[in-house]
């Protein structure tokens, strides 16, 4: 059986790298990769469902997926990749180890650029089709730093569990964004009066949840929201262009907001003249309208909560290291590292504590990428006796806003910043 699953993906594979090379002939682009001799990992096995998913075989056989170093896989159909811890010991993400979240069975496995377009249509004056190569030489190019998260990163932390992917905190990921101000692409169409809202379509489909009425997976954005004015179509990712999974050719990047928005494979932004009420905006990630979102599981059986578009992201902070895994020796002087970010503005201050939230120390904070980007930080600590340690660490970002010691809970498992807690044992070194 396994044998069989390896000959079928071996098969595709070199299917793959024979269209990959006639493609390449045809000077088709595709996302590059980072040598000559990975070109066997250019193209993703084509994934169309149902039926056995060949990314299933392709992590059986080379433990990553297409553009992608060993992650941990959380649901391979559609393909879902967590960031394993210790990449976060730095500010930035690496592409290949960035995490990835799908929602349709159906996602595009390379696009060709010669026909691919960026659509700005709906309610504009003159709509437009944006070539990759437009969008590269045509506008300013930003630069951002800014933090790409899911709105169920630690889901899994929440009690009572709630359904829904089981993350722990590695769905996150800090980038360089380059792209083009979507200011530029809605002035460029000439947007009409009377407008509400962008709507926002990628490259994938298929079926979603019950209920879902439609087969996109489709976002919006209020026009009068301000953070219209930050967003940024990315064309590059820390200086490469976009691993396929994590949205080849262009994504939407929506600084200090639930990934939820960030559109991957964008081809269509269309603005509309009514509130957008597609399944992914009536019923899918809303909060609680309740401080920090959170309520009950009897007030929801009660239907007494009333629900809102999930929004800006809660501060939060990390220990990455040391994680737990080795016992320290008494004497031993460690740097406690980590990062923190805010989708309400910058870090301000960092605080460890190791004697049960009794007395915090301020950690020191790394460089400054700006608001939207980790932050790391670090601490000197050295054990003086040993023991287990529950050691803490809370952010403060510019808005005063501070993580609390209480966790939340909704039925999507949305928001969860409660201050994080790393135990450590030290052992006796004499
Ligand atoms: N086209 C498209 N874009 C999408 C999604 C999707 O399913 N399809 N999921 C969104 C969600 S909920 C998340 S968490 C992020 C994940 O981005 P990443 O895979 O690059 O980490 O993509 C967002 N953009
Ligand atoms: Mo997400």
């Amino acid at each position: 059986m396994k044998e069989t699953n390896h000959e079928f993906s071996r098969r595709r594979l070199l299917q793959s790298i024979t269209a990959a090379s006639s493609a390449a002939a045809l000077g088709f682009l595709r996302p590059s990769v980072a040598s000559a001799q990975d070109t066997s990992v250019e193209t993703a096995p084509e994934f169309t469902g149902p039926g056995p998913n060949p990314y299933w075989n392709a992590v059986g056989e080379f433990a990553t997926l297409p553009q992608k170093a060993p992650m941990i896989l959380l649901t391979d159909r559609p393909p879902q990749l967590e960031t394993p811890r210790h990449y976060f010991l730095n500010a930035f993400t690496p592409n290949d180890a960035f995490f990835v979240r799908w929602h349709l069975q159906t996602i595009p496995n390379a696009v060709d650029l010669k026909d691919w377009r960026l659509r700005i249509e709906g309610n504009v004056e003159k709509p437009q089709g944006f070539s990759y190569s437009e969008l590269t030489t045509g506008f300013q190019p930003v630069n951002l730093a800014a933090v790409d998260q899911c709105s169920g990163n630690s889901r899994s932390y929440l009690q009572p569990r709630v359904a829904g992917g089981q993350w722990g905190n590695g769905a996150m990921g800090n980038a360089l964004w380059t792209g083009v101000k979507l200011r530029d692409l809605l002035n460029a169409a000439t947007v009409k009066g009377g407008s509400m809202q962008i709507q926002m379509e990628g490259l994938d489909k298929g079926l979603g949840p019950e209920g879902f009425g439609s087969n996109r997976f489709m976002k919006a954005l209020d026009l009068s929201n301000p953070v219209i004015d930050e967003c940024i179509v990315a064309y590059a990712m820390n200086s490469a262009p976009l691993p396929m999974l994590n949205g080849f050719p262009v994504r939407m990047i929506v600084p200090g907001y639930f990934a939820t928005y960030w559109l991957k494979c964008l081809s269509w932004i269309r603005v509309l003249d009514k509130p957008d009420d597609n399944y992914w905006m009536k019923t899918a990630y809303r909060v609680p309208n309740t401080p920090r979102g959170t309520t009950t599981p009897e007030d929801i059986k009660a239907g007494k909560v009333k629900t809102i578009p999930i929004a800006q992201m809660p501060v939060r902070s990390f220990l990455i290291s040391p994680d737990g895994s080795t016992k320290i020796p008494v004497g031993l002087p460690l740097q406690l590292q980590g990062i923190a970010f805010s989708g309400y503005g910058a870090i301000k201050r960092v605080e460890i504590s190791d004697d049960n939230s009794a007395n915090w120390r301020d950690a020191q904070l790394g460089d400054d990428h700006g608001p939207y980007s980790f932050r790391t930080w670090s601490l000197p600590w050295t054990p003086k006796q040993p023991g287990t340690f529950q050691l803490a660490v809370r952010a403060t970002d510019a808005k005063g806003n501070v993580q609390p010691d209480q966790g939340v809970w909704n039925p999507g498992g949305y928001l969860w910043n409660k201050i994080e807690r790393q135990e450590i044992t030290v052992g006796d070194a004499s």
